[in-house]
């Protein structure tokens, strides 16, 4: 059967200008604070993404590595901008695909993170071609040793980082945390780490209450408990972007900055052949082929 396969991503505005309607696709609809979208634009102006921006190039390197990986066409659809889900998956019937493999560039389940991905890949496919969807792939053992190489002696207490999300998902059932706190368990353990830690980030500003701790007040806490220097480790993510290059990067060391401490982050997979490698061993199980890794 002829496959294809569908590589899913959050998205990012291309350049400024695109950021208000990016922010009101994010929204859903829901009304915008005016100073909520002047934030917004204000930290990617001060990422640099005035015309272009970098942080698309990483998805289309990882996509073109794994479909030299795979031998099959892999096409990219983002979440809250272009190309949509709904391209790539045309783009993937076009090909002649009876098959698609959709795979989110997100390893843990959420009903509203990876929930949603499906949704508009279902919805855009509308039963054209068999739907192999990938719900997570948080411990994937390419992906555990790849983190635990970025982390392994260090002498820093291992801060493990994720996205938050509303804390009404707990009571909901949802396994966002729990996976999250896995993938935390297994790298601590397969680098050897007795001094680390799990923290959100990047909560947004809707008037609920979402998971924490978050890392800025983790930041605080550890320092009261003598902590001096700390590595974060982002597990909910694998590339540079927004939430790793501003939150982590800008915010987060500022308050490490404030507080004495020395502050440092893992390299982000982005496009590593190990992790190329470990999305076309999920990929090649989804599809139900024999994996060679
Ligand atoms: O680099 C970029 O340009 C995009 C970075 C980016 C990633 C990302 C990943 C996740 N998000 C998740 C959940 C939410 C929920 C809301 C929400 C809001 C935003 C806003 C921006 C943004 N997110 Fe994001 N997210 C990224 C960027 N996210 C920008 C809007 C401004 C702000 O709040 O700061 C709240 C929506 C609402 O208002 O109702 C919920 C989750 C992930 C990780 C999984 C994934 O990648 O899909 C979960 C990257």
């Amino acid at each position: 059967m002829k496959a294809a396969v569908v590589l899913m991503a959050y998205g990012s505005p291309e350049r400024l200008a695109d950021v208000p309607a990016y922010y009101t696709d994010i929204r859903g609809g829901r009304p915008i604070a005016p100073e909520n979208l002047a934030d917004l634009v204000e930290r990617y102006r001060r990422l640099g993404i005035e015309d272009s921006s970098p942080l698309n190039a990483i998805t289309e390197q990882t996509r073109a590595a794994l479909e030299a990986e795979l031998g099959l066409p892999v096409f990219t659809g983002m979440k809250h901008w272009t190309p949509r889900i709904a391209d790539a998956a045309e783009a993937a019937l076009a090909s002649g695909a009876e098959q698609v493999a959709g795979l989110v560039l997100a390893p843990h389940f959420s009903a509203l993170s990876i929930a949603g991905y499906r949704e508009q890949l279902e919805a855009a496919l509308d039963r054209r071609a068999e739907l192999r969807f990938v719900e997570s792939w948080y411990d994937e053992p390419g992906f555990v040793e790849l983190l635990a190489d970025r982390v392994r002696r260090t002498d820093a207490h291992v801060v493990f980082t994720a996205h938050s999300l509303p804390a009404r998902i707990i009571d909901a059932g949802d396994p966002y945390r729990e996976q999250l706190l896995e993938t935390s368990r297994l790298v601590a353990e397969a680098a050897g780490l007795t001094a680390w830690s799990f923290s959100f980030q990047s909560e947004s500003p809707t008037g609920e209450p979402w998971l924490g701790p978050d890392i800025l007040d983790h930041l605080e806490s550890l320092r009261q408990q003598g902590v001096e220097r700390v590595l974060v480790c982002p597990v909910g993510f694998v590339s540079d972007h927004l939430e790793i290059r501003w939150d982590l990067d800008v915010e987060a060391q500022e308050k490490a900055d404030e507080l004495g401490m020395q502050f440092e982050r893992i390299e982000m997979p982005n496009a590593d052949p190990r992790l190329v490698g470990t999305l076309g061993v999920v990929v090649r199980r989804a599809l139900s082929v024999p994996s060679v890794a």
